[in-house]
């Protein structure tokens, strides 16, 4: 039986990869930092919560991630752990630094040091193309990140690659766009686009409100994402590879499809910070924008190609934009639904 260990096994990828894993008979080990919201409530939505492992680590400390991977001797490590929020990025570089970037070399030395023959994938991310400088963007695309956080994700990734490169360690980066499922966390543009709608329809609250609406993400369903960081790392030779849609679509068109399936007739009115979403059934205001949302420098545009990844792992995603937002927006209405039964 195969040991997996995964850091950030309560986040959203963490949950879904823990269930693919289990799946294939691995014997799945979460590692959990043990913060204030040990919350479980991804992996009992996933019907798995007594089917892992949880152990007690922390990306911050060394001396932690050590023993930690010294007991469970892993085959494969994800390190799926990270400060994953941009916006909060800008409030806490410092903190992000430590976990996104210091946090991936200190379960890397470790590794080095106890079991170099683990096979490791990196969380990387398309916030490191930022100010993107090609289209579409590939593994051969510069970085240009744009915000702490993208800026220690770039150092995550090249840790990574110099581990391999260095030690002959079989240590992958996977370079994910956006991917978003019901299990999002409420903090991500998506996720509080669908809750908040669901509230708005069951009478719960009166409008969203949201930054920029122009931006715009090539966005995929993460159950699929997690597919191909395990294929990354059952590879002859490692190697980084991007996983995307290869479709970019704006955050303004989200609200519009999301609307829809929520069962809103939307319309626009004004613009900038003035633009106003009005539900023309009911002719009330369901959605504005304010400067609060915005970021101290922004990533306008993403979109990736993924054709490597389709080529050699044989990976490509299945959901579409308009079926995500459908899933999403119907996972939300049946939670307040219930939320409001109990
Ligand atoms: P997520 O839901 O925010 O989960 C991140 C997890 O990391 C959480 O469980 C969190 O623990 C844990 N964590 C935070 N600080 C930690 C620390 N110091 N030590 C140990 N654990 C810590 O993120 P996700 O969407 O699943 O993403 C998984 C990874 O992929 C992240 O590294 C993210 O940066 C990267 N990524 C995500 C996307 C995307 O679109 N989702 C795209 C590209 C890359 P708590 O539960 O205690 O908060
Ligand atoms: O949903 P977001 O917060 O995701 P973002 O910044 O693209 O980052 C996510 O994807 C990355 C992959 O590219 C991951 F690495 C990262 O960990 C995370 O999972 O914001 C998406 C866009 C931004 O342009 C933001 O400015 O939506 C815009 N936006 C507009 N209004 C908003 C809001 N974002 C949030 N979170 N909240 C708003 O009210």
């Amino acid at each position: 039986m195969k040991v997996a260990l995964i850091t950030g096994i309560r986040g959203q990828d963490g949950a879904y990869l823990s269930k693919f894993l289990l799946e294939k008979g691995y014997r799945v080990v979460g590692a959990d930092r043990r913060s204030g919201d040990s919350s479980n409530w991804r992996l009992k939505e996933l019907g798995i919560e007594n089917e892992i492992e949880v152990v007690y680590m922390d990306l911050l400390e060394f001396d932690n991630i050590f023993r930690t991977i010294q007991k469970i001797q892993p085959d494969e490590v994800y390190n799926l752990a990270a400060q994953s929020f941009v916006a909060t990025s800008f409030e806490q570089p410092l903190l992000t630094a430590d976990v996104d970037a210091l946090g991936v070399v200190r379960l890397l030395e470790a590794l080095r040091l106890i079991k170099p023959d683990a096979k490791f994938y990196q969380a990387s991310t398309s916030e490191m193309f930022g100010k993107v400088q090609a289209i579409p963007q590939n593994e051969k695309t510069p970085f240009y990140p744009r915000s702490p956080y993208g800026v220690s994700k770039v150092f995550g990734h090249w840790i990574t690659v110099n581990y391999r490169e260095s030690y002959n360690m079989f240590a992958c980066s996977g370079i994910l766009f956006n991917h978003e499922s019901p299990l999002r966390g409420l903090e991500f543009v998506t996720r509080k686009i669908t809750y908040n709608l669901a509230q708005i329809k069951f009478g719960l609250r009166d409008k969203i409100v949201l930054g920029n609406l122009d931006a715009k993400r090539d966005w995929g369903y993460a159950k699929e994402y997690v597919e191909g960081m395990w294929m990354m790392l059952q590879q002859k030779e490692p190697d980084d590879y991007v996983l995307a849609t290869g479709e970019t679509h704006s955050i303004k068109e989200f609200v519009e499809k999301a609307c829809y399936f929520a069962g809103f007739d939307l319309e626009w009115e004004g613009k900038d910070d003035n633009l106003k979403g009005i539900d023309r059934r009911s002719g009330r205001v369901i959605v504005e924008t304010s400067k609060e949302f915005h970021r101290p420098a922004e990533v306008d545009l993403l979109i990736g190609d993924a054709s490597k990844a389709k080529r050699v792992l044989g990976w490509q995603p299945k959901t579409s934009f308009e079926k995500l937002v459908e899933i999403m927006v119907d996972a939300d209405l049946k939670r307040v639904a219930q939320e409001l039964n109990r």
